[in-house]
């Protein structure tokens, strides 16, 4: 996100400013569109896509209005932190199952589909993984190792993994992640064929922020995607995070960004989305003209996403429930109203805008 804001700033703009089909996956069908005027409708029941929210496990557990509106809105679930190496995976010996395992016992019990977040990435990994000793050999087999044990745990309860998370750079070339700068870049395929044998059925998903606006990274990502699909090494499908603003990036780039994705026969997740209404990190007021342009953002996206073809409509993931426990205000220490219920668990105007834009 710091990226964002740079790029934003770069280009002067500131100014201006599925599921799986298989019997071991749980399947989720979106139920009948039943009547969008209906105020005290559920939103996944206004979409013929899957609604999802990442969940916070702690205000889940210690805040019933959060529990409440989680079921209730909601039936695709992404763990906010919980399925990340450093909480799953905490010494190389050690594996801590049981808050996913109790999460994943909720989406079944509820038929929520659970979205697995994530085995690669390069923040939020245990210190004993960041600095593992040994040679490529010894990185290589702990890789496999790390991703087998985890996908296998979670065969049948897990819909996709993001396989890798955030692995280019805003200009394109690989992040020098441990991963990288160990296993070079091959670590992605390696990573893909460990997933694939562990769970043949699982679908992966590569995800990413700024591949909204940014054309240089997005064709990165399709490229090195693109090589690996002709070695016949797939993936399923693309995350497009969309942690955006209200004024930034354009409905133009945003279209461009889905379209170029579907036209490569990708699926496509958004995969947390989000639309900020501080870019500057100032003391700002949540005005009414503002909600109205953070509205647009939503329903850009959503209008967009209903344009490309169904089966590669994964869902559409929100990164959060209420402003009250957004990650934007901890990472940033900022004010911000990115989400579609207040501090208080009241509906903003967002909502119906969102759901009337899923009933269309
Ligand atoms: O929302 C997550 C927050 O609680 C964590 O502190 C943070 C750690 O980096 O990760 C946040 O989620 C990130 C997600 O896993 C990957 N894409 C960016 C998200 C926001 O930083």
């Amino acid at each position: 996100m710091k990226n964002i804001t740079l790029l934003i700033l770069f280009s002067g703009i500131i100014g201006l400013c599925g599921c799986p089909s298989n019997e071991e996956n749980p399947i989720v069908t979106p139920p009948p569109i039943d009547s969008c005027n209906n105020a005290n409708e559920n939103l996944y029941y206004a979409s013929r896509f899957p609604i999802g929210t990442a969940v916070n496990y702690d205000a889940w557990k210690s805040d019933p209005e959060y529990a409440q509106l989680l079921s209730k809105h909601f039936n695709s679930v992404t763990a906010e932190n919980i399925m990340k190496p450093a909480y799953l995976h905490p010494d190389e010996n050690i594996y801590r199952w049981e808050l996913a395992d109790e999460l994943a016992e909720y989406c079944k019990n509820k038929s929520i589909r659970l979205h697995g977040h994530t085995l690669l990435w390069h923040n939020q990994l245990p210190s004993w993984m960041q600095f593992f000793q040994g040679d490529e050999a010894a990185w290589d087999a702990m890789m496999k190792n790390h991703i087998q044990t985890i996908v296998r745990h979670f065969k049948g309860k897990v819909a996709a993994w993001d396989i890798v998370n955030e692995a280019f750079e805003e200009d394109g070339s690989f992040r020098r992640s441990v991963w990288y700068v160990q296993l070079g870049e091959s670590y992605i395929e390696k990573a893909i064929r460990y997933a694939k044998e562990a769970d043949p059925n699982v679908l992966l998903f590569y995800n990413d922020y700024n591949l909204e606006f940014n054309a240089l990274k997005r064709s990165a990502v399709l490229a090195h995607f693109g090589k690996l699909r002709a070695k016949g090494i797939t993936i399923d499908g693309i995350g497009v995070q969309m942690h955006i603003f209200h004024v930034y990036p354009s409905p133009l780039m945003i279209r461009e960004c889905l379209n170029e994705i579907a036209k490569e026969n990708y699926k496509i997740h958004i995969s947390e989305m989000d639309v900020s209404v501080n870019p500057l990190s100032v003391d700002i007021e949540y005005t009414d003209s503002v909600q109205t342009l953070q509205m647009q953002q939503y329903e850009t996206v959503l209008n967009a996403y209903e344009q490309i073809p169904a089966e590669l409509q994964y869902g559409c993931t929100f990164w959060g429930i209420t402003d009250k426990y957004t990650w934007i205000r901890s990472s940033f220490l900022r004010e911000d109203y990115p989400l579609l219920f207040d501090d208080n668990y009241k509906k903003k105007k967002l909502f119906n805008a969102v759901k009337f834009a899923l009933c269309k």
